[in-house]
């Protein structure tokens, strides 16, 4: 998923500690942040301490090997990814907090892996960009917190850099890192978002959740490219929500084929997760599928024009991979679909299109089917 610039939000002024800090108020107040969040549409909310280390080592272990490919931004900050009181000085805790976007109207990605003629997108990103929403309700959560204690010193984060936000919500009892690296809970499954405030509130905390992967290797041994190349280890080279999100270039031909008809992020190893049967659906608005994006026709995809991919992803995460990257994804799944004459006349109609890129994915497309 893209890590968007370091948005600074809204910081108190004159950051200072709220004169009464008793044990017993810190515990009442830890209470009204996870009611207010609850009110503010957020499923669960919990404390996280600020010592990351045994975190810090696999994330180096992870840089060493590469596993980041093309995403500079996730070597850029040195240790205070690692290190929240580096990041924002006098950081004592983290309030973490997790949103449901999984819509009840879209139709199961497990429904889409079966029709290559469409188009399948990841859930997360059907409907509305969820940055700002969650960005705006968590700095309304860090204004009620400042209305009831008088100004402190906080920073509020959703996906952006440089914040282990996993590491941070498996720490503050949002669930466990699974096996396919992403954070699932017991009772909800890992169809939602993380978001966090930075505070230097002594809170209390809570205890991490346990692990429940136990023997499981379903998402090891279903994700199509082989990207989870350990438990807990996603080579982001291989995923495919990498190759269609974060690669500004040429997706490597050996993994296209195994791409199918994913143009924009996979959900292969959340779909597969046991877990996952316990997901709630998500009453947010703004996470509803847009313009039928949930069952899109590759060729229907494929014929919009820059103007209409505009219009279209206005306010959806995936106006931020480009118009160019949307063809040269879709090129790829059309490559994978079965020969029809639409498809290849979609093809056609992009055989002079002015990017290098989209010509040249065309041309494997085309190859595929000859
Ligand atoms: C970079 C990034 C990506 C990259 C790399 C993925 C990755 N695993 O790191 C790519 C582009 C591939 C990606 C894809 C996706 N992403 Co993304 N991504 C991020 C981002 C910006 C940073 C993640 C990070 O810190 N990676 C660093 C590596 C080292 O972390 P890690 O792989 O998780 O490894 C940890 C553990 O597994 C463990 N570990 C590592 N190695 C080992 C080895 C052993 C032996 C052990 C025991 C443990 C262990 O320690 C590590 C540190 O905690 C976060 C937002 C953020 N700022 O945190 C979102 C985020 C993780 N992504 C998110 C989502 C939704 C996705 C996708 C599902 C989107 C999609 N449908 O396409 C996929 C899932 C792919 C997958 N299986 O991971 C959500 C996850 C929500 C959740 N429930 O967990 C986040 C939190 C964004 C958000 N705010 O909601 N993403
Ligand atoms: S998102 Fe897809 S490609 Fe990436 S690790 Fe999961 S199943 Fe594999
Ligand atoms: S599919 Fe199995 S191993 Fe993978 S995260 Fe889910 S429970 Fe863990």
């Amino acid at each position: 998923m893209k890590e968007a610039v370091d948005s600074p939000g809204k910081e108190s002024q004159t950051p200072a500690r709220p004169a009464d800090l008793e044990p017993l108020r810190l515990r009442q107040l830890k209470e009204q942040i996870v009611a207010w969040g609850h009110d503010l549409g957020f499923q669960q909310l919990g404390v996280a301490d600020t010592q990351l280390d045994l975190h810090e080592r696999h994330l180096d272990r992870w840089l060493e090997r590469q596993f980041h490919g093309e995403m500079a931004y996730m070597q850029r900050h040195g240790k205070r990814r690692s290190h929240p009181e580096l990041l924002i000085p006098g950081t004592l805790r983290v309030i973490s907090a997790r949103m449901d976007y999984l819509h009840g109207s879209a139709e199961p990605a497990s429904d889409l892996m079966r029709q290559p003629v469409k188009a399948l997108i990841s859930r997360y990103a059907l409907g509305r960009d969820y940055h700002k929403l969650l960005r705006r309700r968590l700095q309304q959560l860090a204004d009620r917190i400042e209305s009831e204690t008088g100004p402190f010193g906080y920073r509020v984060f959703v996906d952006s850099a440089p914040v282990l936000e996993k590491a941070l919500a498996e720490k503050a009892g949002l669930g466990w890192i699974g096996k396919h690296s992403n954070l699932l809970n017991q009772n909800a499954g890992s169809w939602f978002f993380l978001g966090e405030i930075y505070t230097d509130l002594p809170l209390p905390t809570d205890t991490p959740a346990e692990n429940h992967c136990g023997t499981c290797t379903r998402c090891i041994d279903f994700c199509p490219t082989g990207a989870i190349v350990g438990p807990y280890q996603v080579d982001a080279r291989r995923c495919i929500s990498y190759l269609t999100i974060e690669l500004r270039g040429s997706i490597p031909t050996d993994l296209r084929e195994l791409m199918g008809n994913r143009i924009f992020g996979c959900d292969d190893c959340q779909v597969v997760c046991p877990w996952n049967r316990f997901a709630q659906h998500s009453a947010e608005n703004d996470f509803r599928p847009r313009d039928g994006l949930d069952a899109a026709e590759l060729v229907t995809l494929f014929g919009w024009s820059e103007a209409e991919f505009l219009q279209r992803t206005e306010g959806s995460a995936i106006r931020r991979i480009g118009y160019e990257c949307w063809l040269r994804n879709i090129a790829v799944a059309l490559g994978n679909a079965p020969r029809s004459d639409a498809v290849i006349k979609a093809l056609h109609a992009r055989q002079e299109h002015p990017s290098e890129l989209v010509r040249e994915h065309v041309e494997w497309a085309l190859s595929r089917h000859a």
